[in-house]
């Protein structure tokens, strides 16, 4: 079985060693039946796209992140709060436990299975005008967001004009200026290349947006249960592997950065606590949307490891 994966970073981004490594466990377990075809760069489509694509039954695997897909699934707009985790202890704790699995459960109606929670990682703000040191220095800035209310809320109250944009036509936009700005997490701004059309970046670490290894519940279902099982087993394989690279290469991703002449602005904390404060409405305007059971829960993972 050659199982199609679409995902729209670069092949030497950690989703590309999360793969390898889930495709060396998969022949291992199936005596070399089961292997990963990757397209990278948005090659079958941005996130969304593909998404659909699985819900139809005609692609196997996405890697996206959770970010583009609260249209069909409003309650992952929880991870897309600003400022939610501290870290990624926090991250990893809230997904891969019993909130991840009740997260995971409201995939499966609309035809997706989730084998694991990859890592996107912390979003820094990039910009091709100026340094941006504080939440005012926002103010002007034509920032993309991924195509999703509540960073575009977060966005605009933090005075930027926030404009969606899927994944794929950013570096384009950046280029000709259509756009002043992005944010992405570090790995992401390295090996997409944005230091070629940024030269500001800002250390805010304002989001941590996880990525869904999604399988298409149509050919899922298909599947022996022992395929379905390696499939799950492996993607953990590689999820911890992505996880690994993506945290080793991050500090990394930062030294390069600077290597290729992007200005580094660390904010801060009074800044950012700031920026919490004026972004902490946006909890309440989306509430509703999310699910106030998605938040309890998702909160009460997190209280007890911050000791209240
Ligand atoms: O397929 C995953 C990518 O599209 C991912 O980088 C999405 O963080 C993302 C963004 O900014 O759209």
């Amino acid at each position: 079985r050659t199982i199609r994966v679409s995902n729209g970073i670069n092949q030497d981004h950690p989703v590309g060693n999360g793969v390898a490594k889930m495709t060396q466990c998969l022949a291992e377990k199936s005596g070399g039946k089961m292997k990963l075809r990757a397209f990278w760069g948005n090659a079958l489509g941005g996130d969304l796209q593909a998404t659909q694509a699985l819900r139809g039954g005609t692609l196997e695997m996405v890697i996206t992140s959770t970010s583009p897909l609260v249209g069909i699934i409003p309650a992952l707009g929880v991870f897309d709060l600003p400022f939610l985790f501290n870290n990624e202890k926090e991250a990893d704790a809230v997904l891969d436990g019993e909130f991840g699995k009740y997260m995971a459960e409201k995939l499966t109606p609309v035809g997706l299975v989730n084998l694991s929670y990859w890592e996107n990682g912390f979003r820094n703000l990039t910009n091709s005008r100026k340094p941006v040191a504080t939440a005012a220095d926002m103010s002007g800035l034509k920032v993309r967001v991924m195509q999703n209310n509540i960073f575009l809320d977060s966005f605009k109250t933090l005075g930027a004009n926030a404009t969606p944009m899927s994944f794929g036509e950013v570096y384009a936009a950046l280029e000709t200026r259509a756009i002043d700005g992005q944010e992405n997490p570090l790995v992401t701004i390295d090996t997409s290349k944005m230091y070629e059309v940024q030269k500001h970046l800002s250390l805010t670490r304002h989001a941590y947006t996880p990525f869904l290894a999604l399988y298409s519940k149509k050919l899922y279902d298909a599947l022996a249960p022992e395929e379905q099982k390696a499939l799950v087993d492996c993607s953990i394989v590689g999820r911890d592997e992505q996880r690994r690279v993506s945290r080793d290469l991050t500090d990394k991703s930062l030294v390069k950065l600077k290597k290729e002449g992007m200005q580094v602005v660390e904010i801060a904390p009074a800044e950012l606590a700031k920026m919490r404060a004026a972004t902490a409405p946006v909890y309440e305007r989306h509430k509703a949307t999310i699910g106030q059971d998605t938040i309890d829960r998702l909160q009460a993972v997190l209280k007890p490891m911050r000791g209240n």
